[in-house]
């Protein structure tokens, strides 16, 4: 269930492995290629897309990254992620991932499904688990082995679990994000993560013509008391830097993004599996949301593969306690970054002082930003 990275890679996985299966999205096709979300690739997750065949057109068009910058009182701090860890940040649309994805399915013939509606699981407690659903006017019923919640965070499949079999952790939040896409060149080489008393604000990209640009807003504001030249303007201010100026030009797309923790324990319950978002959500702040999604359907797609050759349960039934350790690891790496850097409810008091020796540590010792450099571009997939 999803046609979003999750639920695409895991059939692309499964595909490759021989193994059928079915996607069903409740959006359209051009809706989840237009869709702007994500925009830093881990390098495991670049590894495994090139691993899978699907690292073409990444490749040519990816921009690699080997550090990012913190900027606070007016003074940039380079965080130089490579040569501390390594590895890489690579910067590429998630709307680009999905039309690569879906590319690759309908070249393969592999059955995806958009503009589905009305799905009901049933049966996820049995060895046969069953999905009706409406497509092109038609009743349909899949019966099928296992099922796959990669419906997102509001997605339905969470809801065939029985209440008490799952635990819900949440943590909201006190700031939202406000984002744009910009048809202008970005006034920076690399990703700049500014800790300003207005406010935080981030300078992403998506190529040397598109800029990703977020600014902290509060929770629920209205895009609609945002208008372009006060959002530039805003950027401007937090951003600003000696000798450094912001380039603005046309927004193409407006949208405020809640910022929240969520993480449903566990990630399956009998044949039906969660994957991504449908399981955990993180503060976009550490940029692994995608990243955590690609590492949930590798570890599902060896699962289900191992089981298909050998009828071994044992990678089944370690899915859950595999994927749940990243995803806290993702969880705690993201409230640090996110209250490092976002203007908290008494910043000009104590929580303000402690947020500035934080930054301090990060930037001024080795350890400190390795710590951040480390969480940034991912421990490897089989750091485990
Ligand atoms: P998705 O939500 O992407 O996909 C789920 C799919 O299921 C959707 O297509 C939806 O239409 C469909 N669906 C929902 N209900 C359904 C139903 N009942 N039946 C059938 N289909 C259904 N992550 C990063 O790693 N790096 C970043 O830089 C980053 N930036 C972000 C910026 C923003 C503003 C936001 C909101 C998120 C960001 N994220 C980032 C996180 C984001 O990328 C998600 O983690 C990622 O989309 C998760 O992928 P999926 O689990 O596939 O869920
Ligand atoms: C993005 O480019 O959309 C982006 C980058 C870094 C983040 C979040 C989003 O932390």
């Amino acid at each position: 269930m999803g046609g979003g990275p999750a639920g695409l890679l895991l059939s692309h996985l499964l595909q490759r492995e021989g193994i059928e299966s079915v996607v069903l999205e409740a959006r359209s096709r051009e809706h989840v290629e237009q869709r702007v979300r994500a925009g830093v690739l881990e390098q495991a997750t670049v590894e495994l897309l090139s691993e899978v065949g699907l690292g073409e057109r990444l490749r040519k068009e990816a921009l690699v990254h080997h550090g990012i910058e913190l900027r606070w009182d007016g003074a940039s701090h380079r965080i130089p992620l490579s040569d501390l860890t390594g590895r890489s940040i690579f910067i590429y649309g998630q709307q680009e991932v999905v039309k690569d994805l879906i590319d690759a399915r309908l070249a393969a013939a592999g059955p995806l499904y958009f503009e589905v509606s009305d799905i009901r699981i049933a049966g996820v407690e049995s060895t046969q688990p069953t999905l009706r659903f409406r497509h092109a006017g038609e009743e349909h019923e899949l019966v099928c082995d296992f099922v796959a919640g990669c419906d997102g965070s509001h997605g339905t499949s969470r809801d065939a679990i029985p209440a008490g079999a799952l635990r819900v952790y949440r943590h909201d939040y006190p700031f939202a994000w406000l984002g744009i896409l910009a048809d202008v060149p970005p006034s920076t080489e690399e990703l700049v993560y500014a800790a300003h008393e207005r406010g935080f604000a981030l300078h992403s990209l998506r190529s040397p013509r598109i800029s990703r640009l977020y600014l902290q807003v509060e929770p629920g504001a209205d895009v609609a008391d945002w208008p372009d030249d006060r959002v530039w303007q805003e950027l401007a201010t937090r951003l600003a830097r000696d000798g450094w100026t912001l380039r603005d030009g046309p927004v193409l797309e407006k949208n405020v993004a809640a910022m929240r923790s969520f993480v449903v324990e566990p990630m399956q319950h009998g044949r039906l599996f969660l994957a991504g978002d449908a399981a955990h959500v993180v503060p976009a702040t550490g940029a692994k949301g995608l990243n955590l999604a690609v590492h949930d359907v590798k570890v599902l797609a060896a699962a289900l593969a191992r089981f298909y050759r050998t009828s071994s349960t044992r990678l089944l039934d370690a899915y859950s306690a595999v994927c749940l350790k990243r995803a806290w690891r993702a969880q705690e790496f993201s409230l640090w970054m996110g209250s490092m850097l976002h203007r908290l409810p008494d910043g000009d008091g104590f929580i303000g002082r402690l947020q500035r020796a934080q930054l301090a540590y990060v930037c001024g010792s080795e350890a400190g930003a390795r710590a951040l450099a480390e969480n940034y571009v991912g421990l490897p997939h089989d750091a485990e």
